[in-house]
């Protein structure tokens, strides 16, 4: 059991009715942001309107990585609280704000698209985050490979460069022939734990609403600390390495107390 939505009350027509709720202003600015779509407007009507008419042939574009709480801040009772089990969630508690303007707590994120909608890139997630997937509506097929295969995906930091993964050119990436892919469906209920490291990438089967959530703690803290202060422009390092140290020993402070 993942997130839980009271009474199973996202659908599509549910999407599109947010359009009442909200200001339609506010709902086209987002979508103009998220899909670059320059001066033109897009409402939630419209947007669910090409998810619903989405193809392989011609997909829909992706809305995904929104911030729910920021977005439709009106949503987060109906997934509150998350699972005992998303638990310990570092991202979050005194002195973790740096760490929030892209992680933001460990919050939800939103995704929605329509049949043939592919998320763009083979990635791991950024600074070895865990990620929890759960398939609200919908279903999505998630495409993944172990960390041992990263010799094989052409990395270029978290990212692979084969690009499409249906439609590898060997001749140019002969050792993606050795990746063992592991490929199946997510449906509506289930939920995803993504380990820090491991590749994926998905195709949206059906109409489909996903959640995600980051999770830093302390199985993951090595790896995510050395991304972090690495990442950080050189004059900058020694502050983020302090910084990052004192908030892993306030963690083992805390957490000791508990
Ligand atoms: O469900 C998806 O499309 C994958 C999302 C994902 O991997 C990400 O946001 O990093
Ligand atoms: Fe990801």
């Amino acid at each position: 059991m993942g997130i839980y939505v009271e009474n199973n009350s996202w659908d599509m027509a549910w999407i599109e009715r947010l359009e009442s709720r909200r200001g339609v202003q506010a709902q086209s600015e987002q979508l103009r942001v998220m899909f670059s779509l320059g001066n033109r407007e897009l409402t939630i009507d419209e947007f669910i309107g090409m998810v619903m008419n989405s193809s392989d042939e011609n997909p829909a574009p992706y809305l995904r990585n929104v911030h729910l709480e920021k977005f439709l801040p009106e949503l987060m009772e109906d997934v509150s609280p998350l699972p005992e089990y998303f638990s310990p969630n570092w991202l979050q508690g005194p002195f973790t704000k740096p760490l929030n303007s892209r992680l933001h707590g460990g919050n939800c994120e939103l995704y929605i698209g329509g049949t043939g909608g592919k998320f763009p890139v083979l990635h791991f997630d950024t600074w070895h985050i865990h990620t929890f997937l759960s398939q609200i509506y919908g279903i999505k097929e998630y495409t993944i490979y172990a960390p041992e295969d990263s010799a094989y995906l052409y990395p270029n930091m978290n990212t692979s460069r084969v690009g499409d993964i249906d439609n590898v050119d060997l001749n140019k990436f002969p050792l993606f022939a050795s990746a063992k892919r592991i490929r199946f469906h997510l449906n509506p209920g289930e939920t995803l734990f993504v380990p820090a490291g491991w590749w994926h990438t998905t195709k949206i089967i059906t109409p489909s609403i996903t959640l995600s959530v980051a999770r830093v703690n302390e199985s993951n803290w090595k790896d995510f600390s050395r991304d972090l202060r690495v990442g950080a422009p050189a004059p900058f390092r020694p502050l983020v390495a302090t910084y990052l140290t004192g908030l892993r020993l306030m963690k083992a402070i805390t957490s000791s107390l508990e």
